[in-house]
This record gives C-alpha cells, sequence and structure tokens, in this order.
C-alpha cells in the first residue's frame, strides 16, 4: 500500500519548502513541491520609483543577495533602452561572478554533502590512507595525514560531547550512505575548509559591491564604484589586487578541492545516475556581457525541449524576443485568486490561501512556464545549452569534467548523465569552475579598460510620460531570473519576479504538468520511510531557495510537520 511522506521544513535550504510524496514498493510514485511562506515583495512595489526597486528587491533573499538587484536594475534600462558603460557592465560581471562562487560553494558543502558523506563513519578513517586517496585526485595542500587527523579528532570531540553542532540530526548510519570511511572523512576535511573560502569570497565581494549581503553598488544606469586610482576611498589598483587575491585563492578551493570532491561523489554514488532526470526541458540565459550593449557575453542562454540536445534555441542579448514573448505563469495550484497563466506583464499577486489540497491548490508558488512547458533551470540548464551550441568554454569545461569522473568510476560516461540529481552538482561544479576563471578574466578586462583612461560608470535614466516595459534577465546561481516591469509616468505600476526556485519548485499547472522537483522525484528509491534520504538527495540538488521563489512569510509559519529533516 502506498505511504505518504510529508517533509514540512525541508532543512539546508533557504526558506520553506514543504514537500510530500506517496511511496509504493519502495519508490516515489506521486509528489508535490509546496513553498510555504507569503511576503508580498511584489505587491509593496506598486507605486514606487523604479530607481529604487533594486533596493527593496535584494532583500527578497539573503543567500542570492546580489542577483534580484541585477534584475532589477536591468528591467528598468531595457524599459528605458538605456546603455550602461562598460566599466558597470564589467563591475556588475565581477558582482554576479563573485557572488557565484561564494554561492556554489555553500550549496555544495553546508547545504547538501551531508547527503552523500556520512559525517560519523569518518571516524572508521585512517588519517594515512586518507591523505593517499586524496592525493591520488588532487594536489591540494590541505589533504595532509595531519590535517585528516586534526578533522577525526574534531570530529569524535563532537561526537563524544553529544553535541554535534552543524552535523546535528541527519541520518548517519542510513543505508543509502555508501561512501568508504576515507573518503567520508576527506569531504568533512573540505567541509570545514570551505567556511573558510565561502569567507574569502565574500570578503571580495565586500570590497568590489561596499557590503555584504546585499551589494550597494548598482544604480539604474551603471554602478556607483566611483573609480579613481589617487584615491584612498574609490575603487583603485590597492583594492583591484585585494580582490583578484582573494579570487585566486577561491578559485584554487574550487579547481584542487570542489569540483575534485563532486567528481568522486558523483563517480563512488554512480548506482545513483538514473535517478533525478525530471523534466528535461531547460531554460538558461545568456550572462556576463563584453560589450557595453550586451551583444557578446561568456555565458551561454537558450532553450533545450524533451532533454534533446539538437533541439537548442539561443537566447542572445538582453532583450530577446524568444525570452521575452514566451514566459508565463500559472496559478491554477497555487494561493492566488484565478485560475488564469499569464505574461508577468500582465500579472497580479492576489493571494488567497486554502490549505493543502492534493488535488487542488497546494503552495505559494506560481508556475512559471515556457510556451506552456515546465523548464528545469539552474547550472545544468546552463551547462547544457552551452553544451549543444557548442560554446567552447562549456565543451571543454564538460568534457574535462567528465573525464575525471570516469577515470574514477572506472567507466566511460558522457553528457547524457547530467540529466540526474548527481548531473545538477556535476554542472554547479563545472560552472563554479567557469565562474572562477571568468571573474578573473573579467577583472583584467575592466583593469585593461581603466587603463585605456575610461572612468565612466553611469548613464543618467529619463523618464518620459506614459507607459514603458521592461524585462532584466540575469543567470543566478540557481539559474535564470527575470524581473518584468510597467513604469506608468515614472512609476512603478506593475512589478513581477519570476524566479529560478520558482521555476524549478513551482507546482502542477492546469493542464497538470508537474513541476521540476516533483517530476525529479518520481521513482526515486526509498531504503526507508521514517528516513528519506533520497528526496533530500534529489531536492537539495536544485539547490532550493524559497525566500526567492514565493518573495513572500506567512507571519503565524504555519507548521505541518511529519518528519523533520536537517
Ligand atoms: Ni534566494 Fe535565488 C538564486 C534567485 S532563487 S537564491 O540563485 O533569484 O532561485
Ligand atoms: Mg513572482
Amino acid at each position: 500500500m502506498a505511504q505518504r511522506i510529508t517533509i514540512d521544513p525541508i532543512t539546508r535550504i533557504e526558506g520553506h519548502l514543504r514537500i510530500d510524496v506517496e511511496v509504493d514498493a519502495g519508490k516515489v510514485t506521486k509528489a508535490w513541491s509546496s513553498g510555504q511562506m507569503f511576503r508580498g515583495l511584489e505587491t509593496i512595489l506598486k507605486g514606487r520609483d523604479p530607481r529604487d526597486a533594486w533596493l527593496f528587491v535584494q532583500r527578497i533573499c539573503g543567500v542570492c543577495t546580489t542577483v534580484h538587484a541585477l534584475a532589477s536594475v536591468r528591467s528598468v534600462e531595457n524599459a528605458l533602452g538605456l546603455e550602461i558603460p562598460l566599466n558597470a557592465q564589467l563591475i556588475r560581471n565581477l558582482v554576479q561572478s563573485i557572488h557565484c562562487l561564494h554561492d556554489h560553494i555553500v550549496h555544495f558543502y553546508a547545504l547538501s554533502a551531508l547527503d552523500w558523506v556520512d559525517v560519523v563513519s569518518a571516524l572508521d578513517a585512517d588519517p594515512v590512507k586518507t591523505a593517499a586517496l586524496a592525493d591520488s585526485v588532487s594536489n591540494w595542500p590541505g589533504n595532509s595525514p595531519k590535517r585528516f587527523a586534526a578533522v577525526k579528532e574534531k570530529v569524535a570531540a563532537l561526537v563524544a560531547s553529544g553535541q554535534l553542532g552543524p552535523f546535528a540530526n541527519a541520518y548517519w548510519g542510513h543505508p543509502a550512505m555508501a561512501l568508504p570511511p576515507e573518503a567520508n572523512l576527506m569531504a568533512v576535511s573540505h567541509y570545514l575548509e570551505a567556511l573558510d573560502y565561502q569567507r574569502k569570497a565574500t570578503q571580495a565581494l565586500g570590497i568590489i559591491g561596499g557590503k555584504n549581503p546585499h551589494v550597494q553598488n548598482l544604480s539604474v544606469g551603471g554602478v556607483t564604484t566611483a573609480i579613481n586610482l589617487d584615491n584612498d576611498s574609490t575603487l583603485n589598483m590597492h583594492r583591484l589586487y585585494q580582490i583578484k587575491r582573494l579570487v585566486e585563492e577561491v578559485s584554487g578551493f574550487i579547481k584542487n578541492v570542489y569540483m575534485v570532491d563532486v567528481a568522486a561523489v558523483g563517480a563512488l554514488y554512480k548506482d545513483w545516475l538514473p535517478y533525478g532526470a525530471g523534466v528535461t526541458n531547460y531554460l538558461a540565459v545568456q550572462d556576463m556581457f563584453l560589450d557595453a550593449k550586451a551583444t557578446t557575453a561568456d555565458l551561454p542562454g537558450g532553450t533545450i525541449m524533451g532533454g534533446d540536445l539538437k533541439s537548442v534555441k539561443p537566447i542572445v542579448g538582453l532583450n530577446d524576443a524568444y525570452f521575452k514573448e514566451n514566459v508565463q505563469e500559472s496559478i491554477a495550484r497555487a494561493w492566488y485568486n484565478g485560475d488564469w497563466a499569464k505574461h508577468p506583464w500582465e500579472e497580479d499577486t492576489d493571494p488567497k490561501f486554502t490549505d493543502f489540497q492534493d488535488e487542488g491548490r497546494y503552495t505559494w508558488l506560481k508556475a512559471p512556464r515556457f510556451q506552456g512547458k515546465p523548464m528545469q533551470v539552474g547550472p545544468l540548464a546552463q551547462m547544457l545549452v552551452g553544451y549543444a551550441q557548442g560554446h567552447e568554454m562549456t565543451v571543454k569545461s564538460v568534457d574535462a569534467f567528465l573525464g575525471t569522473v570516469s577515470a574514477v568510476a572506472g567507466v566511460t560516461v558522457g553528457p547524457e548523465i547530467l540529466h540526474s540529481t548527481i548531473g545538477r552538482h556535476a554542472a554547479r561544479a563545472v560552472r563554479a569552475g567557469m565562474m572562477a576563471d571568468l571573474a578573473l578574466k573579467h577583472w583584467g578586462l575592466l583593469v585593461e579598460n581603466i587603463g585605456k583612461g575610461d572612468l565612466e560608470i553611469f548613464n543618467p535614466p529619463v523618464f518620459p510620460k506614459g507607459e514603458q516595459k521592461g524585462v532584466g534577465y540575469h543567470e543566478a546561481p540557481r539559474g535564470t531570473l527575470s524581473h518584468w516591469i510597467v513604469i506608468q509616468d515614472g512609476k512603478i505600476k506593475n512589478y513581477q519576479c519570476v524566479v529560478p526556485s520558482t521555476w524549478n519548485a513551482g507546482p502542477r499547472d492546469a493542464e497538470g504538468q508537474l513541476g521540476p522537483y516533483e517530476a525529479s522525484l518520481m521513482d526515486n528509491p526509498i531504503a526507508d520511510p521514517e528516513r528519506p534520504l533520497e528526496v533530500l538527495r534529489t531536492i537539495h540538488s536544485f539547490d532550493p531557495c524559497i525566500a526567492c521563489a514565493v518573495h513572500m512569510l506567512d507571519p503565524e509559519g504555519k507548521e505541518v510537520m511529519k518528519v523533520k529533516a536537517l
């Protein structure tokens, strides 16, 4: 008989996500994804000055702190047809790439590694053998027997104290945990080191963005990062080199630790490669633009339908008609008034709570659709649309990574394995490596441009009478983010955010098509319904952010707790 499992809240994510599954004969047969909070940020923007919107919407989230700011200023610039100076483009690229390094590192180690890594098993590891294992895949100087012995001691002390701290309440000893003790000890050591490297990324972001979380250096029309090489208080060579050194250190960690760990975990869990594909329609947008007009970019954009790489269609620049015309959101199964699917410019956000109805409404998330189809967004989508278009950096990076996985797994694997739970981790690690290289490349482009004497950072916006519509999009760490604005006589008439975690965590639509989280859970094995580790594996692989997805908080924080999964 089918068994119902409710996990509420899912932790090690941002925000409040509830997942329900039905399990029959050890497999998931039905799934529901539900965002459990409401804040209403889209609503409070009405009537405000479009130049202020980015400061409000950036508060949607404390994780992807920069991305809503960037999408917002781009939406206003798009509505006005306003170009920004090259320096502003490059400084924004530094902000987005450095933020992304922080975000991807935090996701793998703090938010998802413990789904695969058994901390308690690390106590059985031999530090010398652990160092030999680590040396066989990486040259990282942190991988010494002494370091691993110290980490083992630290974990033993935590276990003895009964206070596991960040390692509390996970599914230790679960039958689906398959790594040998040495791999577990290596990963725990890297978990702790990751804390230092995510901090370094944050420091670099604080220097370029003025503050972290939530950068302060954007503006409709450019950035407010004044450049003056002879002034201590502005962006100068000293600050630029501080940023570069920090990014180089973080890049070293990503290449020698994070990417290697993901390749090793993926290879050692190759039994998991068939699970978690779900929705294989993919959407990503171009980003990391190389010129003021945003005509060329270093990150690829496009769509793929039905998992067929040959179906790829490009999305180019910041004013792409194919993207602009084909996005809609459906509220048929969400807690809003109405039953429509509408283009974001035409939408409203009018909450109407009903309680959780399996066959009716069950979430605060709207269901975004592209040409009526659910789309998976995120690093995997971006790697696949790049791969399918022969985007040089993507093809090289993905092939090199798959080579490492094949070597560790002892079988040759190709890009088809990427349509999976593990594939989402792999794609994110590959993207982190690319973003590290791109952060340094765009740092170089900025220094070169400043060296030519160009110090421009801002083109002032002018708001004409009448109505203008715009969209600002950006490839955030969790995928394609778009902000849609309607301006009337210089004030915001409508503002809608269509967010990566809304694309992925959104519900069914009027046609009953499942959202990507829901679809990816189907057929996942469940070894022990009391401890649904496998559900966490697949859901965490998307890097959920429900604060972003609903941009909305039930002040009572209603809990329907069945399982607390930590
Ligand atoms: Ni709050 Fe976010 C990202 C956005 S949500 S984390 O990345 O936008 O998907
Ligand atoms: Mg929205």
